[in-house]
């Protein structure tokens, strides 16, 4: 067997969402998120479930802390849900909610782990939806302004910060095909939901370095590893357009580089301009500290002169995990290689990565085999992603805990610990102690 090993120093953590853990949605003067009001639209989410619970994380955040502990976590990355600290998204402030991060962030530290808050994770107030939300401009003034406020409440103890997660599913899965909330499909709102979302997250950099509060901030992006479907040189062009309207869409205007043309050449064409007004694209570029990389698959791209895109995912090939992603994990690696030489080799943080398995308790114990088999993978690729001069800093395994997958309510399970959700029990998997063992060792026995 041969052992690979990451860098002295390199952070190994473990994420989570509000939504997806927290509960208490409707407590201690918590406003309404547009995840309570899409959770409460019939056949929104599998099964009719909600985060109203989910694992209870607010009432139990202390003993979810001490298992980070035992499981010998450095990192916790979670999100701070904005309805509950600001319940309508602007105005008014909700001192308990402010306080429960308050008390998260000490706990985090008294246990030797690096709080990793995202500011955004999808749970946008209701009250800023109604307004338009992300279609409207306002909602990135007001990002800003809650970002402002958390650097001043917790910016003394946290030193990493990411401001959105996955801009392209709020956009796309929100606005576009309305699989997530708020459920619009509407592409004029999607173009300008793009762009207020990234120009939020260059005025919230903004407010950072104006703080001056020490730390890192960056963005986390979704991330397919594209390859081509054969040896086509058409092949070659829909792989180039594929990464155009994915990574490019949203990694070019934070590097500086603008919208890809063939991207707003689409979008104008639909009659869906991109809202972009002097400045902004320059509030998007403010220089971050890092990149935020979640990935979880790759895909395989045809040509297809049938759709206005001009191309089109082909059919898997290869075995798929329990949320239908092809389990490739050459993947992860790949991809790190594709956007370090892309962006110039940013620093990279992996903020998300993980493996959907329903590997159920047997006589109390969870033998996630599959689990482990693909994380393995992925972490031996990310390895050699580095050996080859790919310059991350850490990992963040999604996820720390079984909880809400979204549209697919809790039927999806990408814990490393299991969550029985009647009695709320956490049983850490075999797939936590096989991640705990890669955090002793720094590095994976192959
Ligand atoms: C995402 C989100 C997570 C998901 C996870 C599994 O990347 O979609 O950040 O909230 O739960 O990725 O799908």
């Amino acid at each position: 067997m041969a052992f690979v090993s990451f860098p002295d120093g390199f952070e190994w953590g473990a994420a989570t969402a509000a939504y997806q853990i927290e509960g208490a949605a409707y407590e201690d003067g918590k406003g309404l998120s547009i995840w309570d009001v899409f959770c409460r639209q019939p056949g929104r989410v599998q099964g009719g479930d909600s985060g109203d619970v989910a694992c209870d994380h607010y009432h139990r955040f202390r003993d979810d802390v001490a298992l980070m502990a035992e499981l010998g976590l450095q990192a916790y990355r979670f999100s701070i849900s904005w309805p509950r600290v600001i319940p309508f998204g602007a105005g008014e402030v909700n001192e308990s909610g402010l306080a429960f991060y308050d008390r998260l962030v000490d706990e985090l530290l008294a246990a030797g782990i690096r709080p990793t808050p995202t500011l955004y994770h999808w749970d946008l107030p209701q009250a800023l939806q109604d307004r338009g939300g992300w279609a409207d401009r306002d909602t990135a003034l007001r990002f800003a302004d809650y970002a402002a406020l958390i650097f001043d409440r917790i910016g003394d103890r946290v030193t990493r910060w990411i401001t959105h997660n996955e801009p392209i599913v709020t956009s796309m899965a929100g606005y576009r095909t309305g699989v997530l909330a708020p459920g619009i499909r509407d592409l004029a709102i999607t173009a300008r939901a793009v762009h207020h979302l990234l120009l939020s997250h260059g005025l919230a950099v903004r407010a950072f370095r104006a703080a001056g509060r020490a730390g890192e901030i960056g963005l986390t992006n979704a991330n397919t590893s594209y390859e081509p479907a054969d040896e086509r040189p058409e092949t070659a062009a829909a792989l180039e357009l594929a990464r155009d309207f994915d990574t490019r869409l949203f990694h070019d205007p934070i590097y500086g580089r603008g919208y890809p043309t063939s991207v707003l050449r689409y979008y104008e064409s639909k009659g869906a301009p991109f809202p972009i007004e002097a400045d902004d694209l320059d509030a998007i570029a403010a220089p971050t500290d890092f990149l935020g990389v979640n990935l979880y698959t790759r895909r395989r791209v045809l040509p297809d002169a049938s759709r206005s895109v001009g191309f089109d995912m082909a059919e898997p090939t290869l075995p798929l995990t329990d949320m239908g992603y092809e389990a490739a994990p050459h993947a992860l690696g790949d991809f790190v290689d594709f956007v370090s030489a892309e962006y110039g080799q940013p620093t990279i943080y992996v903020t998300e990565n993980g493996v959907a398995d329903d590997s159920a308790p047997v006589a109390g114990r969870v033998d996630d085999q599959p689990r482990i088999r693909l994380l393995r993978g992925f972490l031996a690729g990310l390895a050699g992603a580095i050996e080859r001069g790919a310059d991350v800093r850490g990992y963040y395994v999604w996820s720390l805990l079984d909880n809400f997958e979204w549209a697919y309510g809790y039927s999806k399970r990408f814990g490393i610990v299991w969550t029985d959700y009647q009695t709320q029990a956490r049983i850490p998997k075999e797939s936590a102690r096989f991640y705990s063992e890669v955090i002793r060792s720094n590095g994976v026995v192959l």
